[in-house]
């Protein structure tokens, strides 16, 4: 068995403060709207709290974009907000969790302000600074947010590189100075009583100096630079010291959002003896679904491919490392409607889902509003969309390919971000009860069936299966440390797997279709003693016969055997 650690025996909640509660009436979630509902995440039973960035920003990326590292937005309240809000969760027994970003700044950070000045000032080392190469850009790299990673800066002649917008310059982390300042930032967070820092695209802040072109397709203009920035060089090094000079001194967690990493690269970042971080973000399962032309050229995916790469990860860190679980994030569209079913069986799916990832081994993270199972939502025009990911994809198709703006709102309808950031449905008032004033982003016309209150009411919901997952989790140490096996690996509508720990054996059983269908399962425990941990579905009971199931449609079940 693994070695016992708090944050493996945690459930996590990620909160988009913009997005959560607002409790002042400007349309804006922010932090007194938060400590307003910390009773509720108490009840629903979660350990920490990842709060998406309440830094100071010009928010051309949501706070993804920080101007200042100490000091609360504006719009979010103050830093006395966010001092009472770290000291009533911990005083419920809650940790709070905060999104390092340091890949880049916002271009208002004044670090950047120096660094454009000019080519002497001590910081212009601070950002990656580069010459034209024949009159273009430095190198084809294609930023996430379209268009090139380089932006042009008259002042000094030269390009700055930025991965997301042109308001988001990348850091230069070959400078120890630049690396001394951003520990000496963490330590202040850290000496403030946080809880751990999950880390935006962590494992691109070490680029390949280099910077050669990457390798571009045909008809296109730009070409993924990725194999010159994700997992670059010295990752492990600026990893690994990071812990040395700030992280081992503190009782903290740590998750690395990491993009394209793989379960070989994830062993290095995640194991024990190499003192790095305690779990990665991984995005092999975000991607089934992508096309060749990547997420926005959306494919039906299939069960069995989902089952290769949760398993896969699952045995991978087996020994070494540990496994953070999630099926979205503020990134990502909502999980009933994406790998689920948001029409018929909404409530039943985002259970089974629940079911699926809750009782796998690793830290389970539940995005705000999954507990009551949001769905995506089709705004009607490009218009009432606010991503900045999503609206530069727009204009770019629209403007280079002319592609028919029908074909694109289905694309963002499936994948888009805002899907994750409609705000959180309270009660069936106007707005659902996140603001008196006029939401930042509209809210999801289903809020009236859809919301906090009615699933707080009834106590056959999908927000009490959560909570009864998360006990489980407290009272069955095999949820946390049992070893995980895959069963039928070439089933394409089940999803069946077991833990087991010393004596005990777990089964897990979840249907992924909206069909019944009836499968024998003839595992070597059946006939030992038998308990019916958890079921979506009031027909399921303890004295079923395992050797013949009829599963309904999105059905799942959980028996202990010991
Ligand atoms: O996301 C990193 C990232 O890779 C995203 O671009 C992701 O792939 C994309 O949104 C999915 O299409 C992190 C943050 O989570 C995201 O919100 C930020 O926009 C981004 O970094 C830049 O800070
Ligand atoms: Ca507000």
């Amino acid at each position: 068995m693994q070695t016992k650690q708090w944050w493996k025996e945690s459930v996590v909640f990620q909160i988009y403060p913009r997005s959560f509660n607002d409790s002042n009436g400007d349309g804006i979630g922010d932090i007194k709207g938060i400590t307003e509902k910390l009773d509720y995440l108490k009840e629903l039973g979660i350990d920490v709290v990842w709060l998406s960035p309440v830094y100071d920003s010009p928010n051309d990326d949501n706070g993804y974009d920080i101007r200042h590292y100490q000091q609360i937005m504006d719009e979010f309240g103050s830093m006395e907000d966010f001092d009472e809000l770290l000291e009533e969760m911990h005083k419920r027994d809650l940790k709070l969790v905060m999104d390092l970003v340091v890949n880049h700044t916002s271009d208002e950070h004044p670090w950047f302000a120096e660094s454009r000045s000019s080519k002497e000032n001590s910081k212009r080392d601070y950002y990656i600074w580069k010459e034209g190469k024949n009159g273009e850009e430095p190198t084809n790299w294609e930023s996430s947010f379209s268009g090139s990673t380089w932006q042009y800066d008259k002042n000094t002649g030269e390009y700055y590189l930025h991965l997301f917008s042109k308001k988001q310059p990348d850091l230069n982390w070959e400078n120890s100075e630049l690396r001394e300042d951003v520990y000496e930032m963490m330590r202040w967070w850290l000496d403030k009583g946080v809880d751990g820092f999950r880390m935006d695209v962590i494992n691109f802040i070490s680029k390949d100096q280099r910077f050669p072109d990457g390798e571009k397709k045909p008809g296109v203009k730009y070409a993924s630079g990725s194999p010159y920035f994700m997992n670059g060089p010295r990752i492990h090094e600026f990893l690994h010291e990071m812990n040395n000079k700030v992280l081992q001194y503190y009782d903290v967690m740590t998750v690395g959002e990491m993009p394209g990493v793989s379960v070989e690269e994830a062993k290095l970042y995640t194991g024990e003896d190499r003192k790095e971080l305690n779990m990665v973000f991984h995005f092999e399962h975000m991607g089934l679904g992508d096309g060749p032309g990547g997420k926005w050229d959306n494919q039906p995916w299939k069960l069995t491919d989902m089952k290769k790469i949760m398993t896969k990860w699952q045995k991978g860190l087996e020994q070494k490392g540990w496994n953070s679980l999630y099926w979205n994030n503020h990134d990502q569209p909502r999980v009933v409607s994406r790998f689920g079913n948001d029409k018929e069986y909404r409530e039943k799916s985002a259970k089974m889902l629940a079911t699926c990832l809750h009782m796998m081994k690793g830290t389970p993270y539940i995005y705000q509003g999954e507990e009551i199972g949001m769905t995506n939502v089709a705004f009607p025009s490009i218009e009432d969309y606010e991503d900045i990911e999503t609206l530069n994809w727009y204009n770019e198709q629209r403007e280079e390919f002319d592609t028919d703006p029908d074909k694109l709102m289905q694309s963002i309808y499936a994948r888009g971000r805002d899907n994750a950031r409609t705000p959180v449905q309270w009660d069936a008032s106007e707005n659902a009860g996140f603001t008196d004033g006029t939401p930042w982003l509209a809210v999801n016309p289903n809020y009236k069936q859809i919301n906090a209150e009615q699933a707080l009411q009834d106590p056959n919901s999908i927000f009490y299966y959560y909570q009864k997952l998360i006990q489980l989790r407290k009272q069955e140490e095999i949820v946390v440390y049992g070893d995980y096996e895959l069963l039928f690996e070439e089933d394409e509508d089940i999803f069946a797997y077991t833990r087991t720990l010393g004596k005990e054996t777990l089964l897990v059983v979840c249907n992924f279709t909206d069909k019944k269908v009836k499968r024998d399962y003839i595992p070597s425990f059946v006939g030992e003693n038998k308990e019916l941990l958890i079921a979506n579905d009031e027909g399921r009971s303890e004295n079923d016969d395992l050797l013949s199931v009829w599963l309904n449609p999105y059905e799942a079940f959980v028996y202990k055997f010991s």
